[in-house]
């Protein structure tokens, strides 16, 4: 008996709560039927005025409005209402992600952009490289390019076989000096041809300044003149100069050009040895920079 008593009262309850929660679903349907009215009639403008300027928003209003229209015929108000107020939230939805990825696009490119001038940057400084030196290294000498700041302007050549170029490898001064590499003989090195530049009859004062990276800790190398005339060629020595590894090092000295002369030139070598006595530091690549020729007297 109590047990039956019981299944009863609960199903009565059960009935109650069912029954009631059925006039809570309908009174408010009718609520929102009434207070719909209105907003029903937004969206469909809205849609209406699809055909105009937002056309990526119509486009979210139009797959949402297919299933409205379907909700509309069926006359169901509940499915309109809530499928419009998803529309409607959709829109905004829509609007919001439109308008997210679009910064984010905006910001791909920006991003894109910032390399663009990072490497601009190492462009103008490349640029004005080659020029700032220049303009900053002024070496008064009476030889052009002196402190080979102007890589096209090469007018130093070889003397013998080594290979003579202008390299940012070292640079006393600015960003490029002279290299000689690939030297076999103590007098092979870098000259210049100075007899349409230097007067005959007159005392010059020349240095040049030098540097070589081993093998040996020290090593000597001489600032020359080769002068040809009737009598033939000779080669007398400006300066004999001790240098050590690694260290730019100044090799100068003065030099009166004889009147008999028919040429004349300046170049660097190291002190001559027969070739059965040569080591490797006699033959060392080496590098020359910053060379001044001036007039004394
Ligand atoms: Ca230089």
């Amino acid at each position: 008996m109590t047990s039956q008593k019981r299944n009863i009262i609960l199903l009565a309850v059960v009935a109650v709560v069912v029954i009631a929660g059925i006039v809570l679903v309908l009174l408010l349907n009718n609520g929102n039927d009434n207070g719909n009215s209105v907003t029903t009639g937004i969206n469909v403008e809205d849609q209406g005025g699809s055909d105009s300027a937002n056309g990526a928003k119509d486009e979210g209003a139009k797959d949402e409005g297919a299933s409205n229209s379907s909700g509309n015929n069926a006359g169901n108000n509940n499915n309109q209402s809530s499928s419009n107020n998803n529309a409607k939230s959709d829109d905004v939805k829509e609007e919001e992600k439109k308008e997210e990825p679009a910064p984010a696009q905006q910001q791909e490119p920006e991003k894109k952009d910032e390399p663009a001038p990072a490497q601009q940057e190492p462009e103008k400084k490349d640029e004005p490289a080659p020029q700032a030196p220049a303009a900053s290294v002024q070496i008064d000498s009476l030889l052009p390019n002196p402190s080979f700041e102007d890589p096209s302007n090469l007018i130093w050549v070889s003397r013998g076989g080594p290979k003579v170029e202008i390299t940012s490898e070292e640079a006393h001064s600015g960003s490029y000096s002279l290299k000689t590499s690939g030297r076999t003989k103590t007098w092979e090195g870098p000259i210049v041809h100075v007899t349409d530049i230097l007067e005959k009859g007159k005392t010059y004062y020349v240095s040049i300044y030098l540097k070589y990276n081993g093998p040996s800790d020290a090593q000597t190398f001489n600032l020359q003149f080769e002068t040809d005339s009737a009598a033939g060629v000779q080669y007398p020595t400006v300066k004999s100069q001790e240098v050590k590894r690694g260290e730019w090092t100044l090799i100068e000295g003065e030099y009166t050009i004889p009147e008999d002369l028919t040429r004349y030139s300046i170049y660097v070598e190291v002190p001559w040895k027969a070739d059965d006595q040569i080591t490797e530091s006699d033959i060392v690549d080496f590098y020359i920079d910053d060379i001044v020729v001036k007039l004394v007297n």
